[in-house]
């Protein structure tokens, strides 16, 4: 499909504002679990792939300052920026193909998020160095238009068209880009931790767990006091792009809650692991998830957060809680949980 050239400010322009459109679906991805969130990864799809096709076109414009004797640090700056984002691309289209190029532990998935936030990053620094002003007239032109519609329709296009040659390839995957693991088979599914997190294994016999915060009658329970008589079939979706589907069993949140009897004025509910790692659901949605002790017909390992962990259909595994020892009912959200999740586990 033929892309009109664009006008050289307008390309710029249009590089800046698809890879603002791509690190900002790349983030909501990252909490996007429902299925009816379908669409914010397939606006980041067809926008990154579009960006393949401007990318080409700058550098089609730009390629003879890359000249040997030509370069200076701008000149190798701008050289590296190329580079990364090509890898940001490069690594999205492989992880969709079913080729995830990880590094170390880093899934292929991962890579390319880190890429991406790497190529976003250094816009901005180049952006810095050379500002254009904003071509009002040229973006009015009805040829720029019409270039964006084809650039639109060749990044759709394009989209499907990987979309088939991964069926083809036989790389099944969720809407969120994550692969089947271990489905149905117990605890024989993968573990996954973030940066510190990694508490000594949990003797049910001194682990208590504590409902507390905006309720009438505090709780606190030993796992003998817990009945894990609740079920839940569930999908655990991690951002490192893989899922699992489980049966899940333990305690409903909604039963827990009931015994304490939140005040008229709480609205959260928030899950804290022996970490210090923490999560927080609104109570409606708290109150249908489930603190499982069990999967399939196993209790869970360790590494699965045993004695119990959060069950919360339809959020990503992030925010799935391991090692769960209080339930607190509160009346304000919880922003430093942001936090939390990337420093609990440091002493
Ligand atoms: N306490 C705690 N809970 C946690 C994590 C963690 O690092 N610490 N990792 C989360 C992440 S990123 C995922 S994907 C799931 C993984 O659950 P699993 O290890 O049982 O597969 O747990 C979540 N719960
Ligand atoms: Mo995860």
């Amino acid at each position: 499909m033929p892309v009109p050239d664009l006008p050289p400010r307008v390309l710029d322009w249009s590089i800046l504002a698809v890879v603002a459109l791509e690190a900002a679906t790349g983030l909501v991805s990252l909490v996007t679990g429902e299925a009816s969130g379908w669409w914010v990864f397939a606006v980041h799809g067809v926008g990154g792939l579009a960006l393949a096709v401007l990318v080409a076109l700058k550098l089609r414009r730009v390629h003879p300052r890359l000249r040997p004797g030509n370069w200076n640090r701008r000149v190798a700056a701008s050289a590296l920026l190329a580079a990364v984002t090509l890898a940001a691309l490069a690594t999205g289209v492989l992880w969709v193909l079913g080729w995830g190029v990880g590094v170390w532990r880093w899934s292929g998935l991962t890579v390319h998020a880190a890429l991406g936030v790497a190529a976003t990053l250094l816009v901005v620094v180049h952006l810095a160095y050379r500002r254009h002003p904003v071509p009002t007239t040229e973006f009015r032109d009805r040829r720029t238009a019409l270039a964006y519609l084809g650039l639109a329709a060749a990044g759709t296009a394009a989209w499907r068209a990987q979309d088939a040659l991964a069926r083809l390839l036989d790389a099944p995957r969720r809407f969120t880009g994550s692969r089947e693991q271990g489905s149905f088979a117990g605890n024989a599914f993968p573990t996954t931790s973030w940066v510190a997190d990694d508490p000594d294994p949990i003797d049910a016999g001194d682990w208590t767990l504590r409902v507390e915060g905006a309720v009438a009658e505090p709780l606190e329970l030993g796992y003998a006091d817990l009945d894990p008589a609740a079920g839940e079939r569930a999908v655990l979706d991690c951002t490192s792009g893989w899922y699992t589907v489980q049966d899940w069993r333990g305690v409903r949140v909604g039963d827990l809650l009931d015994a304490a009897r939140p005040d008229a004025d709480a609205r959260w509910v928030r899950f804290t692991s022996v970490t210090g790692y923490r999560w927080s659901l609104p109570l409606a949605e708290a109150r249908d998830a489930l603190l499982a002790t069990h999967v399939g017909d196993q209790e869970l390992t360790h590494g699965h957060g045993f004695p119990a962990r959060l069950v919360a259909p339809g959020r990503r595994g992030f925010q799935w809680v391991k090692w769960v020892e209080s339930v607190e009912v509160r009346t304000r959200p919880d922003y430093g949980q942001w936090i939390a999740i990337f420093t609990s586990g440091f002493e």
